[in-house]
């Protein structure tokens, strides 16, 4: 007999299929603030259904806006143009990146006009279609997460859009085929403004502390990221991490079924690893296998706990473990996290440019021997504390390059004078670690920090990481040259 669970939920997604996304919205002139992904996307949504745009951007000059430009409802102004609100704007649309406090923001708070998520305009038009949204949060593992359960679902022949904010907004997807299921990744920021959002399946990784830049504290950013879970009800899916004591906690609505994934324990329903394969369980059914430890092509235990949790998405979507098992095949894990890059000299080269706060740069350095590493850390710090690094420092590396706004900062939370060195640049701390490192030793980018100081973003980080690693005399590449990814 086969061991391939049957599905067990029914979709409660809204049932209106045959109404179509192309529905017009309720408004005739919305402020798009941002005009980066998500506001050049949420821009585009609106006007290809009758809405006026009034585009703000703080930068000076306004950024390149192609195609848009040329439409007659738009207009695009620097945000310190506007000394108000005008009266006839009726919604805002606002980018991930934009903190609520911008005097706009608050205008239009004060006035009573919604103030909204770019990927909150997209569900008001998906919530009227046959559409099936699942969501995944989390300080750390979203993206792969996300990329995993939709290849897990993909897998079982369904249409899937992975997207949000793995770096493709959902409003630039929200046109399309009837049928298709949405994984869609969300940062706090983008939860901090949803209202209707609803997920029928939705995923809380985990917990640790990023943003606090941003967040009045780390209980604002908890909060935010439990938003996702908010609006679902009946019929839908809590996927949470019974090993995480935060998310294990957590609040949430009645009539949603809590699953849990856990590497250390049996759980009462969800999976949890038994020996060297992940087994599920559920009330009232015997227990059956999801995949074996093999059959996970990424390395690392909090790699474990991402495919639990996409499995579990997956199966909230009725995908059989056949499916499952296959799409773990088929998935080799997104570029810029604990991505080998090649060897010079029997030294690995590994960009985990997406190590962007402390817990993500702790989980890296798990992974390597004690004494072998070269680390680059640094960038722009989002107000985290840097002292939880220096045990785990302390022990894997060898040396440590100091870069960006926040090398110091965290050159004297490790307090490892003999070992730092205040490279300042990325260029210089690859230069300087390659010169370094013998043969078994790894120069490893994990810089703990935002790559804003100095790039435009953890991708363009991580490429130019890699384009220095290659430049280097013998290096011997393991990976194509262009590693694009949310
Ligand atoms: N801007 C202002 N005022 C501000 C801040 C920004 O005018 O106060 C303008 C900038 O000048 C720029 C535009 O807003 O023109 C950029 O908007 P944005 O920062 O929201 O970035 P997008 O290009 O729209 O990309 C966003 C996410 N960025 C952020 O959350 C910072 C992308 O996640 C996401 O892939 C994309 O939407 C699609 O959904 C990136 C990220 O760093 C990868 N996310 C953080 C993370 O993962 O930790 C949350």
């Amino acid at each position: 007999m086969s061991d391939a669970p049957t599905p067990v939920f029914a979709s409660s997604a809204p049932a209106a299929a045959g109404l179509e996304s192309r529905a017009r919205l309720p408004w005739r002139r919305a402020l798009v603030y941002g005009l980066g992904l998500s506001g050049r996307a949420a821009a585009r949504l609106l006007l290809d259904r009758g809405v006026a745009v009034l585009a703000v951007d703080d930068r000076d000059p306004l950024p390149e806006l192609e195609a848009l430009a040329g439409d007659a409802a738009f207009e695009a102004r620097r945000a310190a143009e506007l000394s108000a609100l005008p009266a006839d704007v009726e919604v805002v649309v606002t980018s991930p990146g934009v903190p609520p406090s911008r005097p706009l923001l608050l205008a239009a708070r004060e006035r009573g006009a919604p103030v909204i998520a770019e990927v909150e305009l997209a569900y008001r038009l998906l919530e009227r279609t046959d559409a099936i949204v699942v969501g995944v949060t989390g300080s750390n593992g979203k993206s792969t997460t996300t990329a995993l359960a939709g290849a897990l679902i993909g897998a079982s022949g369904r249409t899937v859009e992975v997207c949000g904010n793995i770096g493709k907004p959902l409003c630039g997807v929200v046109d399309g085929p009837p049928g298709r299921i949405f994984v869609v990744e969300l940062s706090s920021f983008q939860l901090e403004t949803v209202d209707r959002f609803r997920s029928h399946a939705a995923a809380l990784l985990n917990l640790a502390p990023d943003h606090l830049d941003r967040h009045a504290g780390f209980d604002a950013y908890a909060a935010a990221k439990a938003r996702l879970f908010e609006r679902q009800g009946e019929g839908d899916v809590a996927v949470l991490n019974a090993d995480d004591v935060r998310v294990r906690g957590l609040a949430l609505p009645d009539r949603v079924r809590r699953r849990f994934f856990s590497r250390l324990a049996p759980v009462g329903d969800g999976c949890y690893l038994l020996e060297d394969r992940v087994v599920e369980v559920a009330p009232g059914e015997p227990p059956r296998t999801l995949f074996a430890l093999a059959d996970l092509r990424l390395e690392g235990e909090h790699n474990l706990e991402n495919a639990m949790a996409a499995a579990l998405l997956a199966r909230a979507e009725g995908v059989d473990a056949a499916a499952i098992v296959s799409g773990l095949a088929g998935f080799g894990g997104l570029p810029h996290r604990v991505q080998r890059v090649g060897t010079r000299g029997g030294v690995a080269f590994v960009d985990d440019s997406k190590g962007t706060n402390v817990a993500a740069t702790l989980r890296s350095l798990e992974g390597f021997a004690d004494g072998s590493v070269h680390l680059i850390l640094g960038g722009r710090g989002k107000g985290a504390d840097f002292g939880p690094l220096r045990d785990a420092v302390s022990a894997k590396a060898r040396r440590v390059y100091l870069i960006g706004e926040s090398g110091e900062a965290i050159g004297c939370a490790l307090d490892l004078p003999e070992r730092a060195e205040a490279s300042r640049t990325l260029e210089r701390a690859v230069r300087s670690a390659a010169e370094r490192a013998r043969a078994g030793d790894v120069v490893l980018l994990s810089p703990a920090c935002a790559s804003f100081d100095q790039f435009e973003s953890f991708v363009d980080r991580g490429r130019a990481f890699q384009r220095l690693a290659r430049s280097l005399e013998g290096f011997s590449s393991e990976t194509r040259e262009e590693g694009a990814g949310g």
